[in-house]
């Protein structure tokens, strides 16, 4: 009995011991004569949330790292490679940041750090030899500035047109700003919308963006926007991009705005799969790459000059260039000199936005159109600046203020929905919603991931976690419900609510405006080229998305970023292949 109770532990310890080693388990440590070896487990606050990573050391210097736990974007996935990658031919934490992923880089960094303090040793640099690759300048028929929606679809578009391309991206990874899209692109008489019985039109999309915009909008771009829209939903469907879940969007008549199947987020999945796309066309990407100068041979553009990574310049001489370097949301400076009222303001933007763009034309006395025009986004968790995307409101939640009480048809449009907040004590809402409303939305799981929701088992307790009168909300939830229940909204008279408030369990978070879209910037003819302030077109010039003005007026309606970027991207990739042919 005692032998097979001393054969049963000594098994025990054994699978122990392997599944620890399997799994890579935490601070094991030997130390041999040439120094230590062993894993270590080491951590930090990203982006968001926690990152633990796997450090293995062999003789006392770093040869693996393994992500045991990430919350970050999907997009980032590059970015640890390159990081992982430095810091093992380094063996040293002393590596620089990759440009546009900042916290992640810190966190990786500061998660080494503690590993390698848990291994209790100190990392000796290894001299890595950083010859500079050879700069030489090159030749292609066309150039694409920025690798964001914009510039990856007008990179394929010009690529299935038989033209050479090479893209250029400052980050050192594609996807820009439009990686954290999240609430879908607008379509009218898409297919989508007929198999769900939704009866849209371009013209009433044309209408709803006009008015949206406050008639400031170019209606020649808008006419374009609209009508192409749907034949957009396909060649982007075609691509592999999964858009049929349609749903609602503030200043909306109808559902329009597509997505990905059951409401998840669409920006990561829209880039990784037009990415993919591109590089399988042979359109040569490349990350780390800045332009500075756009090429001007007597008021032509004829290439671009670059600094890789190092900084090292050369130039790509092309036949045309494609502006798609995305709007300035991410530069408080500009923001604030474009609108004053808006400083202090945080930002949705990823660090990219930067209106590089607006150096870039100088020289080519490009015209700028409706530039003070900056759009606040209603639903941003400050401080955090992570936005809840628009589609939580559209598919049921409300908002409510500090008295618990509804203050606005939720699904205004931006412009609206933000002053309102604005007028309420502190500034910011809540946005209020329950169960029903979670399960209809995959995005919301990035959310509860990421910890922005305060979660309660009753409206009454999801008061008091808020610190507002549970019995007001209670009442405030009660009297929404039954307007959902005889369809009308006697307050504000929302129009679409899509489901009462009764699931248990229920979620809040505070929100409020944070700048979101720059409206303005270059000025573009239905061709997407570029045009000067004399009123004459910038040979070999176009320009595609955020980075151009006249589209959206005086505010952007949600979803029509999207559909901006991806249609007029088409229009620029091939009336620019069909300039060098
Ligand atoms: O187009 C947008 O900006 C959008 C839909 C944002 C969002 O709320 O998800």
């Amino acid at each position: 009995m005692y032998k097979i109770k001393r054969i049963s532990l000594l098994l025990f310890v054994i699978i122990i011991s392997m599944a620890m080693v399997a799994c890579g388990s935490p601070n094991e440590t030997t130390s041999g004569e040439n120094g230590v070896n062993g894993s270590f487990v080491g951590e930090a606050e990203g982006h968001n949330g926690k990152i633990k990573l796997n450090v293995t050391v062999e003789n006392s210097e770093i040869s693996k790292i393994d992500i045991v736990e990430n919350s970050e974007s999907e997009f980032t996935k590059e970015v640890f490679d390159k990081l992982f990658k430095s810091i093992i031919s380094k063996n040293s934490t002393e590596i620089d940041t990759v440009s546009g992923a900042t916290v992640t880089s810190e966190a990786v960094v500061i998660a080494v750090n503690d590993a390698i303090e848990k291994a209790g040793i100190t990392l000796t640099p290894k001299k890595v030899s950083e010859k500079d690759a050879e700069v030489k300048d090159v030749s292609t028929d066309i150039v694409v500035i920025g690798g964001g929606g914009a510039g990856l679809t007008a990179a394929i578009e010009a690529k299935e047109n038989d033209a050479d391309v090479i893209l250029v991206e400052k980050n050192a990874f594609v996807g820009g700003n439009t990686n954290l899209a999240t609430g879908g692109l607008n379509a009218a008489e898409t297919k989508y919308q007929s198999e769900n019985g939704i009866e849209d039109s371009a013209e009433l999309f044309f209408e709803d963006t006009m008015k949206g915009g406050k008639n400031k909008n170019n209606p020649e771009l808008v006419k374009i926007l609209t009508e192409k829209s749907a034949e957009t939903v396909d060649w982007l469907t075609e691509k592999g991009v999964d858009l049929t879940d349609v749903g609602v969007a503030g200043g909306a008549s109808v559902e329009r705005i597509h997505r990905p199947t059951g409401g998840a987020a669409i920006g990561a999945h829209l880039v990784e799969t037009l990415e993919k796309k591109a590089k399988e066309l042979g359109v040569d990407i490349r990350v780390s790459t800045k332009a500075i100068e756009i090429l001007n041979d007597e008021g032509k553009a004829t290439g671009i000059k670059v600094e890789d990574e190092n900084g090292n310049p050369y130039n790509i001489n092309a036949k045309a260039v494609i502006i798609a370097t995305g709007g300035f949301g991410a530069d408080q400076e500009k923001v604030v000199e474009f609108k004053p009222e808006l400083k202090g303001f945080g930002t949705t933007n990823a660090p990219v936005a930067t209106g590089d763009a607006l150096n870039l034309v100088k020289s080519f006395n490009a015209e700028l159109v409706d530039i003070n025009e900056i759009q606040t986004h209603p639903t941003v968790v400050p401080e955090k600046n992570k936005m809840i995307t628009e589609a939580v409101r559209g598919n049921g939640a409300i908002l409510i203020n500090r008295d618990a009480k509804r203050f606005i048809d939720e699904l205004e449009t931006r412009d609206v929905v933000s002053a309102a907040e604005l007028e309420q004590e502190g500034q910011t809402a809540f946005l209020i919603f329950d169960q029903n409303v979670r399960e209809s939305l995959k995005a919301i799981e990035g959310y509860h991931k990421a910890g922005l929701l305060i979660e309660a088992d009753s409206v009454e307790e999801l008061g008091k976690a808020i610190d507002i009168n549970g019995t007001e909300l209670k009442n405030t939830i009660d009297t929404y419900n039954s307007y959902v229940n005889n369809g009308k909204d006697k307050d504000f008279n929302r129009e679409n609510m899509k489901t009462e408030l009764n699931k248990a369990p229920f979620y809040a978070v505070e929100v409020g405006p944070a700048v979101h879209h720059t409206m303005g910037g270059l000025k573009i003819n239905t061709e997407a080229q570029v045009i000067s302030k004399s009123g004459e077109i910038i040979e070999g010039l176009f320009a595609a998305g955020e980075v151009t003005g006249g589209i959206h007026g005086a505010n952007r309606l949600g979803g029509n970023a999207l559909s901006d970027i991806t249609t007029f991207g088409r229009i620029a990739g091939k009336n620019a292949a069909s300039l060098v042919k």
